[in-house]
């Protein structure tokens, strides 16, 4: 970590070998007038001096390292606790740019918006100027960013999700595009009167702004220190900028986890898939198959970067560095590798506190702790009425600590797909899996999901919503082009498009519980999906797709009654008719006349298929 420059001494330039990223950084500098400018390498001794620093100034509690070694537990602001979706803005050109699903602004407007904001809006804290790389450092497929923020938080999380620091910025030399993310807590420590304040140990501003401005591939964000508010190469650069990227280049960044498996016999898929927030990427990515022989290893739980290679089959990396993975439901039955995972040099944001200094959240142990300091520093007992953790508390940990993770998890040309999953919150209708006709059927699930809301995004959670390919929060432009684009993708793929499936592990029964039990029984899934890739198993024909002969679906040695699973392994008529006028109304919201042929037709093909 080194300070160069300050904004008092000019004439100063930057290190970069990019001269814009050093004008950049002069510029924003003199608006929101930072006491100093820190430009991050991304050593050791920085992450030290900067979570001392935290723990100094009550940012961060330091866990004890008998049981949790170089480990932080955060508590953010109650008012900052998930992404904000109403303040998320795509400043296209053209309003229809934005597409049905996103919040415009014009970005002339915008941009006069946030001069004011931004004006001052770090005085008296310091500016850290954070490079980093989505995807391995200098891969073919990666790309570079540097983001500014005058959030400690912010730069050690970025430590752990992205490759930054030094590294990132030898790479940007002078003809390197790379994105520009600027963010701000929106907390200055020193007032218009010139006044200095006492610091918060959660800085941010009630007034929230998460902007993109797609043309321009560029991120403004303010007011929030909250994971993907604030970490700006996760959900605003990997997926809303790369989906605009991915449009006009001819690939695609997804909201998909992505695993190796390996069979019995020894041979090798990679699958992708796309789920909604928290609704069970981080577990399937590093899922404990419960069937014998099998075995998943991680690759990325959040998002993929897919684009077809030199041989013409889909090739896919995990663009980040690390998991900010949901924290309650993530346990030592569910899901004891994430557990593992998160042995030592981890921040923990929003869980409670052990009286022993470790950390805790509903769902870490069957039993809870007798006492805890809940997510937001009161005392808690089994029985309070609130959770201990926060819904959306998660941890934040490099992937290289990950048991389970693959040995080429990091290959910079990726692995090739050979399947693609689509999956939602779906309490009764999907079944548990079914395998599309074709691509065209398979852009048609991914463009037809929907999923109970979770408290990944503010706001209310159970209420079933659509959300296309889970990607509502994250397409940086028009979601009706985004299906044409996939279906696009699919041409340039042929007979090498990857098959694709939709699985649903939440059907509930008339008593609200889940039918399926889920988690390492996934496996059963798996199994039969890469028999379906292998030609080894035959299907039943159904208007909804092609799903498995209950008699074919290995349930050896698994508590499930024969009705149950014929349940979750048919089609509901009744239901798929109702689904079909919701899929018709949401196309229509949509805009009918924008939505691509091939959908409309295979809805067409649904509805005759029901009469
Ligand atoms: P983001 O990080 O928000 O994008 O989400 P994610 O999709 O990675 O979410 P994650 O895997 O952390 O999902 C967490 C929630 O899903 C927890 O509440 C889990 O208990 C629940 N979950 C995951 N897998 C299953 C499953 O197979 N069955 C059931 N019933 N719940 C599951
Ligand atoms: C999600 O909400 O899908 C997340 C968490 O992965 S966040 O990074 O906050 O967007
Ligand atoms: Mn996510």
């Amino acid at each position: 970590m080194s300070i160069l420059t300050t904004p008092t001494m000019t004439g100063v330039d930057g290190p970069s070998r990019n001269a814009d990223v050093n004008d950049w950084v002069r510029d924003l500098a003199r608006l929101t007038k930072p006491d100093q400018i820190v430009w991050c390498d991304g050593s050791t001794r920085e992450w030290d001096d900067l979570t001392k620093m935290m723990v100094a100034q009550g940012t961060l509690i330091r866990l004890n390292p008998e049981w949790r070694p170089n480990s932080f537990l955060a508590r953010s602001d109650p008012a900052d606790v998930a992404r904000v979706e109403d303040r998320t803005f795509i400043c296209s050109e053209r309003q229809a740019d934005a597409g049905p699903t996103n919040n415009w602004r014009s970005p002339f407007a915008m941009r006069e918006e946030l001069d004011t904001l931004f004006a001052g809006s770090m005085r008296g804290r310091t500016m850290y100027v954070v490079p980093f790389s989505m995807g391995p450092l200098g891969g073919p497929i990666s790309q570079l960013g540097v983001q500014i923020t005058d959030s400690p938080y912010v730069v050690v999380s970025m430590q752990l999700m992205t490759r930054m620091g030094e590294a990132a910025l030898d790479l940007i030399g002078p003809e390197t595009p790379w994105v520009p993310a600027v963010h701000s807590v929106g907390a200055p420590l020193v007032d218009d009167a010139g006044v200095r304040h006492e610091d918060v140990a959660w800085p941010h501003n009630p007034v929230k702004y998460i902007s993109h401005f797609p043309e321009t591939r560029e991120i403004w964000s303010f007011g929030s220190g909250y994971g993907g508010n604030a970490l700006l190469g996760k959900k605003c650069f990997a997926l809303r900028i790369a989906s605009v990227m991915a449009r006009d280049e001819g690939w695609l960044a997804e909201h998909m986890l992505i695993i190796k498996i390996t069979s019995p016999a020894g041979k090798v898929y990679h699958l992708a898939a796309a789920f909604p927030s928290a609704c069970g990427k981080t577990n399937l990515a590093m899922l404990n198959p419960s069937i014998p022989g099998w075995k998943v290893e991680t690759i990325g739980d959040d998002i993929a970067w897919m684009r077809p290679g030199p041989d013409g089959r889909l090739r896919a990396i995990n663009p980040e560095r690390g998991f900010f993975g949901v924290a309650p439901g993530t346990g030592i039955t569910t899901n004891p590798t994430a557990v593992d995972t998160v042995w030592g040099n981890s921040i923990f944001t929003n869980v409670a506190l052990r009286d022993d200094g470790d950390i805790w959240w509903e769902g870490l142990t069957p039993t809870p702790p007798a006492h805890l300091i809940d997510w937001q520093g009161e005392d808690w007992t089994p029985e309070s009425a609130t959770p201990a953790a926060h819904p959306n508390s998660r941890f934040t940990v490099t992937a290289d600590q990950c048991p389970s993770i693959a040995s080429d998890w990091d290959s910079p040309e990726g692995v090739v797909i050979d399947a693609i999953l689509f999956g939602g919150r779906r309490p009764s209708t999907v079944p548990l899996v079914s395998q599309a006709r074709d691509w065209a059927h398979g852009v048609f699930m991914g463009a037809t999901m929907a999923s109970e809301t979770t408290a990944a995004a503010e706001g209310a959670v159970g209420r079933l919503r659509h959300d296309p390919f889970a990607m509502l929060p994250f397409c940086g432009y028009d979601i009706t082009d985004y299906f044409a684009h996939w279906l696009e993708i699919g041409e340039t793929l042929g007979a090498d498009a990857p098959p694709v499936f939709s699985v649903n592990w939440f059907r509930k029964d008339a008593d609200g519980r889940f039918i399926w039990p889920g988690f390492s029984e996934n496996s059963r899934v798996l199994e039969w999906i890469v028999r379906r890739l292998d030609g080894s198993v035959e299907v039943v024909d159904t208007p909804v797709g092609k799903l498995p002969r209950v008699r074919d679906f290995n349930v050896e040695g698994l508590d499930i009654g024969y009705e149950d699973l014929q349940a979750i392994l048919s089609v509901d008529r009744a239901a798929w008719t109702r689904e079909a006028d919701e899929i018709d109304a949401y196309f229509t919201e949509l805009g009918a006349d924008r939505i691509p042929e091939p959908l409309t037709r295979e809805l067409r093909t649904l509805r005759a298929s029901m009469r």
